[in-house]
């Protein structure tokens, strides 16, 4: 709670350019939760997260500063919601050297996502990669969030954030919020459009597996007309149909649609139709976002006036928390 309101916080990492996935099944959720009066919302950009895997300064920069332009661009309003760079706040690296200090290496080792993410960057197992969940748990206890929407990849580490937080409390009395996971109304799970079985990622070595928030009209439907479906030739909403499955979740996300209506509405129809209107509606929704994108683009003292201001608010929050831990660890405060 904040100031007698419920709060949430939420993030996503600065790496790479988003996809629709993150869009439907992250962001959009977000922006819908952000128009609820009685909640305070804190969306940080979590570019210390992004350093667990090797970055070049310059790409991640650019990535870090898109995506605080589309957090906007999609529609979180940041005169009403706070949302800030994570590398801007101290505290949060602060908080997390405190609670790994609560942490134990054996709940650490439990993690999935270190284990899948050290399998694919073998050339750098870093502790930060391993200690990740830590600073996540940070990032949230600091603003004493009672909800985090989340993905369920994101389950585990949320589950260790509430382990950890009611450890410290179990020694220190009432310091954090026990958080929530808060699992939003769309929750679409978008797969790849070249391997349906595989969830669409970012970081996916092939450009034409993921649809990004800033790709084109042209370039849309190009990716729509390639998605791999299958030799069934019929549209139908079942296991068997991976590939034909995703193009009505990814149709129903946008549209509002349910599958009745969907397989209603393209009954006869073949894949070709389909994968022209997904393309279709996909494109409609984004171009809002894009146009508002573009200008933000150009407005650059709008968009660092909400960096700082933002920067700002953020630390006020995260500073009060950490001072109570600090204080109830037993630090000594600087004399002023
Ligand atoms: P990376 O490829 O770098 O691991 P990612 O694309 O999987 O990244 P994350 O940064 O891990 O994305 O996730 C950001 C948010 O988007 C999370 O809340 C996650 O649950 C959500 N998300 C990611 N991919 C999808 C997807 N394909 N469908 C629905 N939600 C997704
Ligand atoms: N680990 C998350 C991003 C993230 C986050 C957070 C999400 C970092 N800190 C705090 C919610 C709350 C991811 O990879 N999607």
């Amino acid at each position: 709670m904040i100031d007698g309101k419920k709060t949430m916080l939420s993030g996503m990492q600065s790496t790479g350019m988003i996809t629709l996935g993150n869009y439907l099944g992250a962001l959009k959720n977000w922006v819908n939760l952000a128009d609820e009066e009685d909640i305070k919302c804190f969306y940080g950009i979590m570019d210390l997260h992004s350093i667990t895997v090797r970055q070049d300064p310059t790409e991640l920069k650019k990535n870090a500063r898109r995506l605080m332009l589309l957090y906007i661009a999609a529609g979180l309003d940041p005169e009403k919601n706070c949302l800030f760079f994570q590398s801007h706040v101290p505290a949060h690296p602060q908080l997390a050297w405190i609670l790994n200090c609560f942490t134990y290496m054996g709940e650490m080792n439990r993690m999935t996502q270190f284990k899948d993410k050290s399998a694919k960057h073998a050339d750098n197992i870093n502790t930060g990669l391993f200690t990740y969940p830590v600073l996540m748990a940070a990032d949230i206890l600091l603003y004493q969030a009672d909800l985090v929407p989340v993905g369920k990849d994101q389950m585990q580490h949320l589950e260790i954030t509430r382990d950890i937080a009611t450890r410290f409390n179990g020694i220190y009395g009432d310091v954090f919020t026990i958080p929530d996971a808060y699992i939003g109304k769309s929750g679409a799970r978008v797969m790849s459009l070249q391997d349906p079985e595989k969830k669409m990622s970012k970081s996916d070595e092939n450009p034409n597996a993921s649809i990004f928030l800033l790709d084109d009209k042209d370039t849309i439907m190009r990716k729509f007309k390639r998605a791999v479906t299958d030799s069934e030739g019929m549209i139908a909403y079942r296991d068997e149909q991976p590939g034909v499955r995703n193009l009505i979740d990814i149709y129903n996300a946008v549209t509002g649609h349910t599958v009745e209506e969907t397989l209603k509405e393209f009954e006869g129809q073949g894949y070709g139709t389909l994968k022209e209107a997904v393309g279709e509606a996909v494109a409609t929704e984004l171009a809002p976002l894009q146009a508002r994108y573009a200008e933000l683009e150009k407005d650059k003292e709008f968009v660092n006036r909400v960096m700082k201001e933002n920067a700002e608010q953020a630390s006020y929050y995260a500073n009060k928390t950490l001072r109570k831990v600090m204080k109830k660890v037993g630090f000594i405060e600087m004399p002023r």
